[in-house]
């Protein structure tokens, strides 16, 4: 039985390789919902219902666990999805809770989309680690649609990154959360940009160790697998999925 993961897009795959380092055994299909891309500013009740529909096609290919690698979904969806089906689920959140451990110059960035940033999930636990530090959230408005239209090495992606960090260097911060699954793939731009000294936090191994901590818990665990099998649909361009995936993998179009 595989493992299920979703997104609304193809960002969710910085996930994905997380899992697939972490659990190399075991079998994954990977959803990606470009066509709906991105949730970030939908309402909660519209990210409920492309969750569900999500959750629906993978748990009709027999998925065992269904990894929802997206935070918007995650802090807008996971919970009805948890009430409705028996099936577990691993959600993804903003690191808010070690950067705010850690930090010494007691500021931190967020870059987040305003799904994430503006759920309730989110302030609460935002509230719960950060009361005494300055939190300067930024809106990565725009950089979900240029990662899904392929331009993750453009011009604009730059500009844009620009304006979101220049408050946060101004700030001070030493950590930046990355609070999106398609940000991953910005670190080697983001570390182009900010000071030497921030560093960056995204919560793909958490969420791989998580994983690997249900699974045992609930005896679904594949300690061998000979071939196993990682399938990738998307409902969007799967040329730029599998450019993406480096080529380790190919994408396949999928109506849903
Ligand atoms: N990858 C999604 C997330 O982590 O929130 C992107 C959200 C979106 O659709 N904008």
């Amino acid at each position: 039985q595989p493992i299920g993961i979703f997104d609304s897009g193809v960002g969710g795959t910085s996930i994905w390789q997380e899992i697939h380092k972490l659990l190399p055994n075991e079998n994954t299909i990977y959803l990606a919902d470009s066509a709906n891309a991105p949730y970030g500013p939908k309402g909660k009740d519209a990210i409920v219902q492309l969750s569900i529909k999500n959750t629906e096609l993978l748990l009709s290919k027999g998925c065992k666990l269904i990894v929802v690698a997206c935070n918007t979904a995650t802090t807008n969806a996971i919970k009805v999805l948890r009430d409705s089906y028996k099936t577990p689920f691993i959600g993804i959140e903003p690191a808010i809770k070690p950067a705010a451990l850690q930090t010494k110059t007691n500021a931190v960035g967020i870059l987040a989309t305003k799904g994430t940033l503006s759920s309730e999930l989110f302030s609460k636990t935002s509230g719960l680690f950060a009361s005494n530090i300055t939190v300067v959230e930024r809106v990565g408005e725009g950089i979900v649609e240029l990662i899904e239209k392929g331009a993750l090495h453009s011009k604009e992606m730059r500009h844009l990154l620009n304006i979101y960090l220049q408050p946060m260097i101004e700030a001070n911060i030493d950590h930046l959360v990355l609070g999106c699954t398609h940000y991953p793939y910005l670190i080697p731009l983001l570390k182009e940009m900010l000071p030497e000294h921030v560093k960056i936090i995204d919560s793909g191994a958490a969420v791989a160790k998580q994983t690997k901590a249900i699974l045992k818990q609930h005896g679904l665990l594949n300690i061998v697998t000979l071939m196993p099998e990682n399938l990738f649909y998307t409902n969007g361009d799967p040329a730029i999925m599998t450019s993406l995936l480096n080529a380790t993998h190919t994408a396949e179009y999928l109506d849903f």
